[in-house]
């Protein structure tokens, strides 16, 4: 039986805060902020509070503070407040930068380099790769940052010129390879050891939906990350929680917080870790994020799709959580639904949309702004293609701010930023969701 003297140290591993987000809250009368931003910060001040009581001897932020790098100060105060509570109890925290952290200006995460220039004890802005020492209570550890990468940091633009995407990709991996090589060779082989990194494995699984990338992504081989020199990989990115690698341990915690209906049916949380020198194991703990429910359902063969459809509400168990009811319905059958019903059904709801899809006979129209000859630019031809689909309308806003985002990116040179676009098309309706933040 091993002898274990050294102590493990407790590690919590969280990612994917994404503080700020707003979609599908409400405005509480009470404190006057959007629901959600409150939801966050329940969820954030949950992880929070254990590290504190247990107390966590290190926390490891896995990147994407906030929905964007420059967030509003309030939603930067709620962050730092509970982040603030660590520095109080003397716990230091590696707070690495994401892809919704980096500015575009300049170098550097703009919403979390702040934290560094305060020199808040104990606090470490992972911007860059590198090897960090850090001494907790119970002994030291030592954690590489592996920061979003994108082509600038690694390559210059001579490098690359010419050069198509999948051969800046591999281009950007070997020398990825090179410079982690580097990093591991000066590692001390007596401490424990983390890899902390922002990135989009190439194995890791987003359940059923079908993923388009766009644009050309870096993902990183697991091969890369699973290296004997380091005990616990903790990563950030991917909103669905999962382990890709037992040995040495591999562990997406996913997103605190559910940020679109995407993640419906994921668990959230965070995990635990306890890690001594060529040892480690953890626990995924499970927040009380809250739930959305879809209510779909297709009403065109009842005979009182009303019934049908107050049956589904009954059946979700939406309470408190946020709801969206999708029903397909032939037009006859309109004069036999009373709406203000299904409103009142949905009031238990902390918040719901409904989406009717009206089944037409006749053929859809070719729309006459997307005629031949006509050059529309990419948002002008989304919104006039919107504008033809009330089925869509739900999504509309959430479609139309993706793809600005992505039309942003690509003009802003990053076009080799991973956004995967997951478009699941269940029966008649389309979702897109950006699915990583
Ligand atoms: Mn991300």
């Amino acid at each position: 039986m091993k002898c274990n003297h050294k102590s493990m140290l407790k590690v919590l591993h969280l990612s994917d805060i994404h503080l700020g987000s707003t979609t599908h809250g409400r405005i509480n009368p009470k404190t006057g902020m959007n629901s959600r931003i409150e939801d966050f910060v329940a969820s954030l001040t949950l992880c929070i509070d254990r590290a504190v009581n247990e107390p966590a001897d290190l926390v490891l932020f896995g990147g994407d503070a906030f929905p964007d790098a420059t967030p509003p100060p309030i939603v930067q105060q709620a962050f730092a407040k509970q982040f603030r509570r660590l520095a109080d109890a003397g716990i230091p925290a590696v707070l690495l930068i994401g892809n919704h952290d980096q500015h575009t200006q300049g170098q550097g995460g703009a919403s979390l380099a702040i934290y560094r220039s305060l020199a808040v004890p104990g606090f470490i802005v992972g911007d860059r790769i590198e090897t960090h020492q850090i001494e907790t209570r119970n002994g030291n550890i030592q954690i590489i940052t592996l920061p979003w990468l994108t082509r600038s940091a690694l390559l210059t633009r001579q490098e690359t010129e010419g050069l198509s995407m999948a051969e800046v990709g591999r281009l950007l991996i070997d020398r990825l390879a090179v410079v982690l090589e580097a990093e591991i060779r000066q590692l001390d082989r007596d401490l424990p050891t983390v890899l902390l990194a922002h990135l989009m494995v190439d194995k890791a699984t987003y359940g059923a939906e079908r993923f388009l990338a766009a644009g050309k992504g870096f993902t990183i081989p697991l091969s890369l990350l699973c290296h004997e020199a380091f005990d616990y990989v903790a990563l950030g990115h991917v909103h669905r929680h999962q382990v890709l690698c037992q040995n040495p341990l591999v562990v997406y915690p996913g997103s605190i917080e559910r940020v679109d209906f995407g993640e419906e049916n994921e668990a959230k949380g965070y995990c635990w870790v306890e890690i001594a020198q060529g040892d480690a194991r953890f626990e995924f703990c499970p927040l009380p994020a809250r739930p959305f429910r879809t209510i779909q359902l297709d009403v065109c063969d009842a005979a009182d799709p009303q019934a049908q459809i107050l049956k589904a509400i009954d059946k979700a168990n939406i309470t408190d959580s946020i709801a969206r009811l999708i029903y397909r319905i032939k037009p006859e059958q309109l004069g036999q639904l009373d709406t203000s019903a299904l409103h009142t059904a949905l009031a238990a709801s902390h918040n719901y949309s409904i989406a009717p899809e009206v089944v037409s006979q006749s053929e859809r129209a070719r729309l006459p702004e997307l005629n031949a000859g006509e050059i529309l630019d990419p948002m002008s031809a989304l919104r006039a293609y919107l504008s033809t689909r009330e089925d869509l309308k739900i999504l509309a806003t959430d479609l139309l701010t993706a793809t600005q985002e992505l039309l942003g990116e690509s003009q802003e040179g990053l076009s080799e930023s991973i956004v995967a676009l997951q478009i699941p098309v269940p029966e008649q309706q389309l979702a897109i969701d950006l699915k990583t933040g």
